[in-house]
Parts: C-alpha cells; sequence; structure tokens
C-alpha cells in the first residue's frame, strides 16, 4: 500500500506522541492522542474527480485543524484497482489501531467494511458516495444521482439536438462507465437517460463498460466506436480511462458531458457540460465535524440539488465560449425547476 503522509500532520503527529507518552497516537478519539485519519482510496487518486476531492477536502480539513493547534493528521492510502485485495487491505488497516478514523470513498464500500466492523468494533468509519444504515460505527453520505445524471442528460440531449459543430441528426448520446455496479444501472443510467428524454423523448444511450477504472486505451477504443455508430456526446465515468475518451473526443470530433467535477478544461471546446457533485466540500465538512466531536455517527444520509451538494457549472468561461447561449438558457430553466422543486427527482 502506497502511503502518502502530509509533512505538517507528520509534524503534529510526532508532537502528539511525544507530548502523551503514547504510541497509539489517535484510536481514543477525543482523547489528549488527538485524531489520526486515514483516507482509504479504494483505486488510485489520479485520474478520479470523486478520490481527488475525497483526499482535497479531507486534507483540507486536517490541514485547517492542525494550523490551529489541534492534533489531527491525515494518512492517505491507495489500496489500488484489483478490487479483490480491497477487503485484505482495510482489515490491515484497521488491524494497526493506529486511525481513529477510517475515510473512503464508492457504493461498495460499506459491504466491504462491514465484516471490518464486526473484527474490529472500536473502529470508526465514513463513507462517501454510499448509503448503509445501522452499524453505528458506519456512517455514510449518499449524492442523489438521479438528479446529477438527469442534469447531466439534459444538457447532453440540447447540445445533441443542437446546430453545434460535432452534433449530428441520430438522437443518440453516449455513456461509457468503468464498470457496472447497482448505483450506475439503477440511477446514473437511467437518469441520464430520463433527462435526456425530457429534451425529446426519442434519444436513446449507447452504455459501454471499460471493465476497470484505469484504461486509457480501452476508454479512447470505445468512445472511437460509439461515434462511429452515430454517438455526438459522450459522457465518461470511469476514473483513468475517461482520459481516453477526452483524447478521442479531441481527435475524432465529438463532445464530452463530464461528471463530478468541473471539466470544462480538460478538452476546451470539447467539453459542454460539468454536472457536479461537492465532494470536496462535504468531506471538508464532515471531517470539520469529525475533528470538533459533531460528527452525527452512524447515519446513513443523502445530499442532493438542497445545498447544492449536486449541481452543474453555468458561470465558468470555457463553458459560455463553448455553449450558445440558447442552449444555456435552456438549461439554465432547467436548474431553475429543479431548484424551486417543480421538477422533483427522488432517488427511488
Ligand atoms: N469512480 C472513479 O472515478 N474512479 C474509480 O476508481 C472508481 N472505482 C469504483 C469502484 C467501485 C467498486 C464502484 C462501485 C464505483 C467506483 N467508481 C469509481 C465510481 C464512483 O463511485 C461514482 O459512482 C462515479 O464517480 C459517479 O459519481
Amino acid at each position: 500500500m502506497k502511503i502518502r503522509t502530509l509533512t505538517l500532520a507528520l509534524l503534529f503527529a510526532l508532537l502528539a506522541v511525544s507530548c502523551t507518552g503514547k504510541k497509539n497516537a489517535g484510536n481514543a478519539a477525543g482523547t489528549t492522542a488527538g485524531y489520526s485519519i486515514a483516507v482509504f482510496v479504494p483505486g488510485t487518486v489520479s485520474g478520479s474527480p470523486v478520490y481527488e476531492m475525497l483526499v482535497a477536502g479531507v486534507t483540507r480539513a486536517v490541514t485547517e485543524a492542525a494550523g490551529a493547534g489541534q492534533k489531527a493528521t491525515v494518512a492517505v492510502i491507495e489500496a489500488g484497482t484489483k478490487q479483490a485485495d480491497w477487503g485484505t487491505k482495510m482489515t490491515a488497516l484497521a488491524a494497526e489501531k493506529k486511525y481513529s478514523l477510517i475515510i473512503s470513498s464508492n457504493p461498495a464500500m460499506p459491504e466491504i467494511i462491514a465484516p471490518v466492523s464486526e473484527q474490529f468494533p472500536d473502529q470508526d468509519f465514513l463513507v462517501f458516495d454510499a448509503s448503509f444504515a445501522g452499524n453505528p460505527k458506519i456512517t455514510t453520505f449518499a449524492y442523489n444521482q438521479r438528479e446529477q445524471a438527469y442534469i447531466s442528460g439534459y444538457m447532453a440531449a440540447l447540445v445533441s439536438t443542437s446546430s453545434m459543430k460535432f452534433a449530428n441528426a441520430k438522437k443518440k448520446i453516449g455513456l461509457v462507465a468503468g464498470q457496472e455496479y447497482p448505483a450506475m444501472l439503477n440511477i446514473i443510467l437511467p437518469g441520464y437517460l430520463e433527462g435526456a428524454r425530457a429534451v425529446d423523448p426519442l434519444f436513446e444511450v449507447d452504455f459501454r463498460i471499460v471493465g476497470n477504472w484505469y484504461d486509457a486505451a480501452k476508454g479512447a477504443e470505445l468512445a472511437r466506436a460509439m461515434k462511429n455508430d452515430g454517438v455526438d456526446i459522450i459522457m465518461p465515468i470511469s476514473g483513468g480511462a475517461n482520459q481516453g475518451v477526452i483524447a478521442a473526443a479531441q481527435e475524432a470530433g465529438f463532445y464530452v458531458a463530464w461528471f463530478d467535477d468541473n471539466g470544462y478544461a480538460k478538452a476546451p471546446g470539447f467539453v459542454v457540460s460539468s454536472a457536479v457533485m461537492a465532494q470536496e466540500r462535504l468531506a471538508y465538512e464532515q471531517t470539520k465535524a469529525y475533528l470538533a466531536g459533531t460528527l452525527v455517527r452512524g447515519a446513513a444520509s443523502s445530499v442532493g440539488l438542497t445545498g447544492k451538494y449536486i449541481d452543474f457549472v453555468s458561470d465558468d468561461p470555457l463553458f459560455i465560449q463553448t455553449v450558445p447561449q440558447n442552449l444555456r438558457d435552456a438549461q439554465a430553466a432547467l436548474m431553475q425547476k429543479l431548484y424551486s422543486g417543480e421538477i422533483d427527482l427522488p432517488v427511488k
């Protein structure tokens, strides 16, 4: 496992050890030993917006707390792309009894953590982009991805039916996923289609799977094939493979609907949409709450458009330059209907 520890945080960890004389600098949360947080990244950070935001948010909260004199440290552990190893790696991490809190993110993690929690009942876990109730040591936050995907599908269909340079007459938009998983099949894919069909009921989604979260060459290959089949805009949700979709867009000439964070700068003129989740802010807020002793433990919370945990980035100059005014107006009108509740998209 690759462990990167903040230099500043390490300094505070050493101080914590020397002040208390204890080797264990964290497991007793809230004691003078301080807080020691591990971010368990199920995959690799680079290229995955959800994980980049997770690490950034947690690190910001810990750095601020440490700067204000609190004993707080963070270690980022990349568990890598072999998913079969995640359970063993999580067990090993909990067995260290070194971290007062282990933070992670993705919908599969609670099921992996549940048996680890049974084995190490004192260990606290906080998982984003996931939902799991009934274990007081596992706290989760899920995003309303029906809203997020609907917003994305709506903009994709607006672009696809427009007179923009790479748009064609076919009512076909694309989605490239890293793998198939329940949130993708039951929420994101249907939400994307639902949003597109709100523009025109004849829209179809060409849905393809990379088979992992890193293979950019495979991402590019799938995207080129989709373009040849008449797709003029693709939403990539495939981690490091997204880079392949971006490269294919620039080379073959089609648009990209970015998901999770602001992606306009990834390929100016080609990325026409950014339907985002505020994972950086949520991770920051909840880590801060944990460090302040106010994290509501064991709860399964949901966030969405309310509080702008799900949103569309419409004020980026690259969006304004790339997408014509009439399409931006139509997207803004959709957002108004969502903010006002005129369109309500609960996760079923
Ligand atoms: N998204 C990424 O961007 N990178 C990943 O490495 C990644 N790995 C995942 C592994 C599993 C088992 C699951 C269920 C999802 C994964 N996701 C990954 C998708 C992520 O949780 C989320 O659904 C998407 O980013 C859309 O918001």
